[in-house]
């Protein structure tokens, strides 16, 4: 049985940064993202009783140190069709891997669906999602399109939907990329590092609920001020989280600097932009869709800045 699957990755304006509980790779908060429609993962997953054990190639290369996020992924679906065959996956990204541009997200809520549809379990989406989110806890949202909430309450249940479609608020996003080499400190292994050492960590996790709460309004009201102002202070916030872990984690690179002060200098000349980056260099530029030849052109421009990818939001993961 052979099934394949494209997924968007996805950035987050309300972030994700630390577990509840290793278990079932919990967030220990909700977050709340834009599906990138210009950027896509593709994963084709074939069960074959045949193998000795999984095997994972990504972008052309076998690769031993993604497996037991592979597994963790696979384990939920497996249990529940009573199928524990090895599979062959295939997964490749038309963007850079590991650098900030979430590829874990897509790569994950791929395989997700892929997998599922193999298996014959995909009916049931609760059980998708929950397989994304044992692969990696932003993956839940690359199976949704548009803008995407995904909330959890006090207990750990959590949910994950859209909140608008693309073509309800069409925002655009620029990507400045800075650097395409995978980066030093996976995110995983720099958020454990930051809920254990770094003092601001219990603030961060303090304001999360408010942020998303607001969030969730400039949303649904379009207002897209609010929505700026409140992404770049969360985004800056989680930065600032993780720069006060012991040892510190440095994202920006010099590039990523000056593209902050570029989009800062637009927005403080009206353009309507704003800017927000994860765990990397890259920049991500959100604007409306008139400002987006001025933002791109801007971010282009500055020195270190290899190429900005541009585009709109996306569907939610499919089969193809
Ligand atoms: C996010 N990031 O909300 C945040 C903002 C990066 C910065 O989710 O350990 O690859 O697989 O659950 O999802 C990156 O972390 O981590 C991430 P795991 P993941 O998009």
């Amino acid at each position: 049985m052979q099934v394949s699957a494209v997924a968007h990755p996805n950035v987050a304006l309300i972030k994700y940064w630390g577990k509840r509980k290793a278990a079932g790779n919990l967030p220990a908060a909700g977050s709340l993202s834009l599906t990138l429609g210009h950027l896509s993962t593709r994963t084709e997953v074939r069960i074959d009783g045949g193998l000795e054990q999984d095997t994972l190639s990504l972008n052309g290369s076998a690769s031993e140190r993604d497996l037991p996020r592979l597994r963790d992924c696979l384990a939920p679906l497996r249990e529940r069709a009573g199928n524990a065959s090895p599979v062959a996956v295939e997964s490749a990204n038309d963007f850079p891997t590991g650098a900030g541009l979430a590829s874990s997200a897509s790569g994950m809520a791929a395989l997700a669906l892929a997998a599922a549809n193999a298996l014959g379990v995909a009916e049931d989406g609760e059980l998708v999602g929950r397989a994304a989110m044992a692969g990696s806890g932003s993956a839940p949202r690359s199976l949704f399109g548009g803008i995407v909430l995904l909330s959890i309450d006090e207990s750990g249940e959590w949910r994950c939907g859209s909140l608008l479609a693309p073509d309800e608020w069409p925002l655009k996003v620029a990507v400045a990329v800075t650097e395409t080499a995978a980066k030093a400190v996976d995110s995983r292994a720099a958020m454990e590092l930051t809920r254990r050492t770094s003092p601001f960590y219990s603030a961060w996790l303090e304001g999360q609920d408010a942020d998303l709460e607001e969030a969730r309004r400039a949303v649904e009201q379009r207002d897209f001020d609010r929505l700026a102002e409140l992404s770049e202070h969360n985004c800056l916030k989680m930065h600032a989280t993780v720069l006060g872990a012991r040892p510190a984690v440095v994202y920006f690179n010099s590039a990523t600097v000056e593209c902050i002060h570029r989009v800062r200098g637009m927005a403080r000349a009206g353009v309507p932009v704003f800017f927000t980056m994860d765990a990397g260099p890259q920049v991500k530029a959100v604007c409306l869709p008139d400002a987006l030849d001025e933002v791109a052109e801007a971010l282009r421009s500055a020195p270190g800045v290899r190429q900005v990818l541009t585009g709109g939001l996306g569907a939610g993961a499919r089969i193809t």
